[in-house]
């Protein structure tokens, strides 16, 4: 920013709400604009959620100015569209650190800032959060409002829906702001979406009827009779007419829809919705990616970006190889389902981040966007199953958590045929502890039925997904967010022999072996050559399945080297480690010392990929250093 725009920018006078509330209309809307220069100027070098936050900074700066903020509580479901409100709450002069290392994070976190009055990441949580605060409000006799914000994708989980029954039910005095922008990551799925588009059409359809009805009433006596017919067919309509007439029915007051981009109608309306009593729907239509014209154009592309150039909205890092393991899954399930009719494939909203967009467009009979529902998206495939099907379920590592029940009790328990393919496993970055993939070790393989397996590479990892399909019975697996490792790609997916690891490293009289799991095998692969150079002789084994383990090979080993180092992108309780420690026990196998390298009884903060491996020691240096620890000092013995 130059001097010049610096002594005419409203922005650098802006710190916190109070700030935001001396100001009128024409200033509020010129704020607006500098907002958006700055959300897309630092996602554009740290990569964000851009278009979800465009789409509501004058929705933002119209809740701060009505509402008495950090007092009222503000709930931002998800939280991807809360850059904005972190810019003018505080933050501004940290928003350059927004997803990095040590900085502010992509999601609002109560350790970061009063005003952030609920952490989210996971969709559909506000309104249950909302309604505990509210409720919290009413048993201590606390005075402020409650406001939560929830976008029309997020609002179609069950979660939300179990919400707004509670809500609607306990009648007590909160708002609900449902950001509507016809959009999820993609063009939104379901019949809540469609009403609310009707409801829109609704709205145009109302307009026009009060100009119809004026014009009626100019003429005299036919246009009077006119009018009173026009009211008892209304009357019978008015189920279908009544703009929310859903949510009102829920118990909700409805307001809307409201134009989101109009600073002083919001303001306008917002004053008189925090004088309502009872729950409050307030509906606002926002457009994604505003202001921002490759953002508008393409919200999909724009949702969660890495760093692009402003100009030309397109990419910095467009280098195409090595494959991603989300582009490798997709070829896969394409070529699976080639020859396999039985093959289909399922997303939660999110067929571009798993790779399935491909094989929608190929097979769209084949394939199902449920939408944020990644419960019902899970027993919806154990129907599949039943039903004869091969359901392959894409489902980031982290959202996979919210079906976990399903898993159990849908999939497992009766032993059906789904494969869960599990992305972003292990550290995602910069999006933090709301995203990393750090748990489906330990929480699948716990489960009875179910064969857990971690692709080494992205080779490896079309072979895992022919050996799940293949299976006849619940398989899962998991691998991180990213490009693969730029290993050769065999031409075609062969089946795995189930419970078969491999030896990569022999480590000719070796005298420990590092014992490694997916992501964490080329790094173990390359300390071991680093030892190697320096006298000390390491055997490398690729698991790749996390259950059932390959006891023989493991046991083996144990028994005849004693050292063992187990590496693992997955927390430490519960994971592959800790498999390996009780399968050494069972054996009687006492005398073998065992290091688990892993993440520890910790949440982790947000960082890069690589940092992030280097902090928890799970990178080519940290299994070094486990290494020397153990032969050197014979630690852990
Ligand atoms: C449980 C869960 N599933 C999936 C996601 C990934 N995700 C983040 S935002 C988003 C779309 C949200 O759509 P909407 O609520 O309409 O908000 P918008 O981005 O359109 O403003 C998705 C699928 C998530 N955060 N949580």
């Amino acid at each position: 920013m130059s001097n010049v725009d610096k002594e005419n920018s409203i922005l650098t006078t802006i710190n916190f709400p109070e700030d935001i509330r001396k100001l009128d209309i024409t200033q509020l809307n010129t704020l607006a604009g500098e907002i958006r220069k700055k959300i897309i100027e630092t996602v554009s070098k740290n990569g964000g959620h851009l278009a979800s936050s465009l789409g509501t900074v004058e929705l933002t700066l119209a809740i701060h100015f009505v509402f008495d903020t950090p007092r009222d509580k503000l709930i931002w479901d998800v939280g991807h569209q809360s850059y904005a409100h972190k810019i003018i709450t505080g933050r501004k002069d940290m928003f350059h650190t927004l997803r990095k290392k040590g900085g502010i994070s992509g999601f609002p976190r109560r350790e970061e800032s009063p005003y952030d009055a609920f952490n989210a990441g996971h969709s559909s949580t506000s309104i249950s959060a909302a309604t505990g605060i509210t409720e919290a409000r009413c048993l201590t006799g606390g005075d402020f409002k409650t406001i939560a914000v929830i976008g029309d994708g997020s609002i179609a989980a069950g979660m939300a829906f179990e919400a707004l029954n509670w809500a609607g039910d306990r009648n007590k005095d909160m708002i609900i702001i449902l950001n509507d922008n016809e959009m999820c990551i993609s063009p939104n799925v379901g019949a809540m979406s469609s009403y609310l588009n009707r409801v829109m059409t609704g709205h145009t359809v109302t307009k026009f009827r009060t100009e119809a009805k004026q014009f009626l009433k100019s003429i005299p006596s036919i246009g009077e009779q006119m009018l009173k017919f026009t009211k008892q067919v209304e009357e019978s309509l008015k189920a279908l007419v009544i703009p929310g007439a859903l949510f009102e029915e829920l118990g909700f007051t409805y307001v809307g829809p409201l134009e989101g981009h109009r600073m002083d109608n919001l303001i306008k309306n917002l004053r008189n919705v925090k004088k309502l009593k009872g729950p409050v729907l307030v509906h606002v239509i926002t457009k994604k990616g505003m202001g921002y014209k490759f953002a508008e154009d393409d919200p999909a592309k724009f949702h969660g970006i890495a760093p692009f150039k402003v100009e030309t909205g397109e990419p910095i890092d467009s280098n195409a190889v090595p494959l991603s393991y989300t582009r490798m899954f997709g070829r896969t399930i394409v070529k699976l389902a080639h020859d396999d009719p039985r093959i289909v494939a399922v997303t939660a909203a999110m067929s571009e981040g798993t790779g399935l967009d491909e094989f929608a467009r190929k097979y769209p009979g084949r394939f199902y966007d449920v939408g944020m529902a990644e419960q019902h998206g899970v027993t919806f495939a154990a129907g599949l199953a039943a039903g004869g099907l091969i359901p392959v379920v894409a489902i980031y590592s982290t959202f996979l958590q919210r079906a976990y029940d399903q898993i159990i009790h849908d999939v497992c328990l009766q032993n059906l045929p789904v494969v869960l393919t599990l992305d972003r496993g292990g550290f995602v970055g910069s999006d933090g502890p709301t995203h990393h993939g750090l748990f489906d070790y330990s929480y699948l393989r716990s489960i009875p039925n179910i064969t857990v397996m971690a692709p080494k590479d992205e080779n490896e990892l079309q072979h895992m997904l022919k050996t799940a399909v293949e299976c006849g019975r619940p398989a899962s697996i998991r691998y991180p967010r990213g490009r693969g490792i730029g290993v050769a790609i065999d031409e075609l997916p062969v089946s795995l022999e189930i419970g078969k690891g491999e030896i990569v490293v022999n480590g000719e009289n070796a005298e420990m072996a590092i014992v490694a799991v997916g992501s964490t095998v080329y790094p173990a692969i390359a300390a071991a050559e680093r030892l190697k150079e320096q006298g000390i002789n390491v055997r490398v084994i690729n698991a790749r399945f996390i259950k059932p383990l390959d006891e023989k090979l493991l046991c083996d080993t144990a028994k005849s080297l004693k050292r063992i180092i187990t590496v693992e992108e997955n927390v430490l309780m519960g994971g592959f480690g800790s498999a390996m420690l009780e399968l050494l026990v069972e054996k009687g196998i006492g005398d073998a010392i065992v290091k688990r390298l892993g993440i520890k009884d910790e949440f982790v903060e947000h960082a890069s990929q690589g940092e992030l491996r280097k902090m928890h020691g799970i990178d080519e240096e940290g299994i070094m250093e486990a290494a020397h620890r153990m032969m050197d000092k014979g630690e852990y013995s």
